[in-house]
């Protein structure tokens, strides 16, 4: 196994950790801003495999990260059931929205998402004939609560209010609409990995929203199943989980879901995740997004503590969210040189 991030994914503690960033293809490079123009929106660009390929490739080309992670989003899924998916410009996501058993019941069944999400899988086949042999490919999909959130809503909540309304009022829709989302994101990770992923990675963006007895039900339960059931379809797959301002429930996280790598938001301090969290695998991230940003000497010292404080197990190093619009990409090229200086 030469390629470095499924080395780590893999358990070795390397010299240089494997980097790559989340949201790594994004509105902060000029040449994604052409091609989504190209595109016409950004849904056209999740579903046309050559275009989607090459925003996918671009960081590649532009930093030779360790890994390339598919250009599509998490909402896709929610559209592939039968949802309304459009985005407000300037705005973000709108849904039509699930509030009931009723609205449930119009949903279409997990294994009919394939005729939508077809493009994906054919981007991620062109993904994978196309990276350097050094490079990884991950794969990826929002977790059922995450994913969730947003349908029940119809858009982005700042405190999943209207999620966790329908969790208590009708505790038996909310879960089946968990289930449903569960039983898709197999399917849907399973043909990326047909397709050539080499990786997956959950993200359960609102995990932290979610407490004591929710948290083990919605966030970690759905998390083990799908895991269990991606690793018996494909032995040895490699796995990402992100359970997002989980605090102190990042801690078992990874042994209890089956998790080989567990991806580190902004708010854990990097010394008690080496403790606690770097005893049962792989981590990754930690490193805030806004040092995209400000960049400097303070953007080098961060990522060389951040190095050095996993420095004595297996490390992904990579940011604790996604990079902003507003990021320098001369600022990634420092944090690559900086760590592989
Ligand atoms: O071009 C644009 O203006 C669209 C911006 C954009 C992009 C670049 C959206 C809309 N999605 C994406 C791509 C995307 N989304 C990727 C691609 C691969 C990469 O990392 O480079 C991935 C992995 C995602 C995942 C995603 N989408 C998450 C989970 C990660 C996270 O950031 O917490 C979530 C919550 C979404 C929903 C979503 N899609 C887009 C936006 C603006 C949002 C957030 C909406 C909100 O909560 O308000």
């Amino acid at each position: 196994m030469t390629k470095l991030l499924l080395r780590a994914l893999a358990g070795e503690t390397l010299p240089v950790p494997p980097v790559w960033l989340m949201r790594q293809a994004g509105r902060y490079l000029p040449e994604y801003r052409a091609t989504r123009a190209e595109a016409g929106d950004f849904l056209k660009l999740c579903y046309n495999p050559d275009l989607a390929t090459e925003v996918t490739l671009q960081p590649i080309r532009r930093f030779g990260l360790d890994a390339a992670i598919l250009f599509a989003d998490i909402l896709l899924v929610p559209q592939a059931l039968g949802a309304d998916l459009w985005f407000e410009t300037g705005e973000g996501p709108r849904l039509s929205t699930i509030t009931s058993a009723a609205d449930l019941a119009r949903l279409k069944p997990a294994d009919a998402i394939h005729d939508t999400l077809a493009p994906i899988y054919q981007t991620v086949r062109q993904v994978a004939a196309a990276l350097p042999p050094e490079t990884a490919f991950i794969g990826f999909a929002g977790a059922p609560w995450t994913v969730a959130t947003y349908m029940i809503a119809g858009r982005g909540t700042p405190d999943q209010a209207p999620a966790h309304a329908l969790k208590t009022a009708d505790r038996a829709t909310f879960a089946a609409l968990i289930e449903r989302i569960a039983d898709a994101t197999v399917l849907y990770l399973s043909e990326q990995v047909k397709a050539g992923a080499e990786v997956v990675k959950l993200f359960d963006s609102w995990a932290g929203s979610l407490h004591g007895q929710d948290f083990d039900d919605f966030a970690l339960a759905p998390t083990r199943r799908i895991i269990a059931e991606l690793k018996r379809l494909h032995p040895g797959l490699p796995v990402i989980a992100f359970p997002r301002e989980a605090g102190p429930r990042y801690q078992g996280f990874a042994r209890a879901t089956g998790a080989d790598c567990l991806a580190l938001d902004t708010s854990v301090s990097a010394q008690w995740a080496a403790e606690h969290l770097q005893v049962d695998g792989c981590v990754q991230g930690n490193l805030d997004p806004k040092r995209m940003v400000t960049g400097g000497a303070a953007l080098v010292s961060e990522v060389r503590r951040i190095r050095d404080a996993f420095s004595g197990g297996p490390h992904i190093f990579n940011l604790g969210h996604g990079i902003t619009p507003d990021a320098d990409p001369a600022n990634v090229a420092l944090l690559v040189e900086t760590l592989r200086g």
